[in-house]
């Protein structure tokens, strides 16, 4: 009997690998056979990191970001029947505006993937005078109709909670500055509609603990379960030789999202294998998407690593949460409605 509970449907064909037997650390385990995507996987496209994938049609579908080979970064759509081997669209992801007409962002980078209803929500990172989010929909995969500048500049890390709270669309950002912001912390913000954002709230920020102690930011889509919402985002520390995004866990309140309820004081996964410290951007492991079986308590994690590859780490719900619990330590800042 599982301790604890993912109020999420089932999903039986969650990639999967067993726990290894000499694991140490908190309760997440590499997969084997990373990465899962290569260099230079698309045409033109010279790194694919930092993507979202989701359950489609009994198969898997994804939004991708593709570093171009002039640099810029852009979201590609993938395809695959087994969440791990991916054929990807050769052209960009074509955005229109609600009249239909094409409305191409001028880049756009760390793309989430959220399904809210019968609808799919992509938000990213893109220029609007300065970094800040874009956002678009689609209910077939085929028409992407992109919502007109929702925030202003300059924020990234937008991650969308799987299911209204209270009526609302519920949103996690991290306000920036507009270069490679030294600073930051995860708020909140609601939306009847997808289109107007208000009452934003504090929800968390960087902490006293080493590895997130520059700045903090949102990751993977929360996880609904008995204890609150899963939350898996990233923490970043700094150092003489730059920064170091690690993979940190904390659980939410389920009614009020911007009440941290427990936070891991450790991270959960860190760069050390070859692909997460070497790459275009060394050390890095950046969260941004999680397939799940409620059934079984399977949690397979889809992060970026070194800005060059995309990975994927396991982990079980019990495991999990009991680690993030055991491990918690929260503040007044964490705690409080993160209301001034
Ligand atoms: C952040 C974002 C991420 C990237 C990380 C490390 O500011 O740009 O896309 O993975 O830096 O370079």
């Amino acid at each position: 009997m599982s301790k604890y509970k993912m109020l999420t449907p089932a999903l039986p064909n969650v990639p999967w690998q067993d726990k290894p037997e000499n694991l140490t650390g908190a309760p997440i385990w590499r997969y084997t056979e990373n990465p899962v995507i290569d260099r230079n996987p698309v045409k033109n496209v010279a790194r694919i990191f930092n993507s979202a994938v989701v359950p489609y049609e009994g198969k898997f579908i994804g939004v991708f970001r593709g570093e171009q080979t002039n640099g810029i970064p852009y979201i590609y759509l993938g395809r695959s029947e087994d969440a791990i081997h991916w054929n990807f669209e050769e052209n960009k992801i074509p955005f229109v505006d609600e009249n239909g007409e094409p409305f191409m962002p001028v880049y756009a980078y760390d793309p989430r993937l959220v399904k809210v209803d019968d609808t799919y929500y992509i938000m990213w990172c893109q220029d609007f005078y300065g970094a800040s989010i874009g956002m678009a929909k689609t209910t077939d995969f085929k028409t992407f109709t992109r919502i007109e500048n929702p925030f202003i500049p300059f924020n990234r890390n937008a991650v969308l909670f799987p299911r209204k709270i209270d009526g609302k669309f519920k949103l996690l950002s991290r306000p920036s500055d507009s270069g490679h912001t030294p600073f930051g912390d995860i708020f909140i913000s609601e939306s009847p509609d997808m289109v107007y954002w208000g009452k934003h709230r504090h929800v968390m920020g960087k902490s006293p603990e080493w590895w997130e102690s520059v700045k903090i930011g949102g990751g993977a889509a929360p996880i609904e379960t008995s204890e609150g919402w899963l939350l898996f985002y990233h923490g970043v520390t700094g150092t003489c030789n730059g920064y170091v995004y690690s993979i940190g866990g904390a659980i939410l309140d389920i009614d009020e999202p911007s009440k941290v309820k427990y936070r891991c004081q450790n991270f959960l996964l860190t760069p050390e294998m070859w692909y997460e410290e070497r790459g275009f951007v060394p050390n890095v492991c950046f969260p941004c998407a999680t397939l799940h079986d409620s059934e079984t308590g399977k949690i397979a994690i889809y992060y970026g690593a070194a800005d060059s590859y995309v990975c994927l780490a396991f982990t079980e719900l019990d495991e999990i949460i009991d680690y993030i619990k055991n491990n918690s330590v929260v503040r007044p800042e964490d705690t409080e409605l993160g209301v001034r």
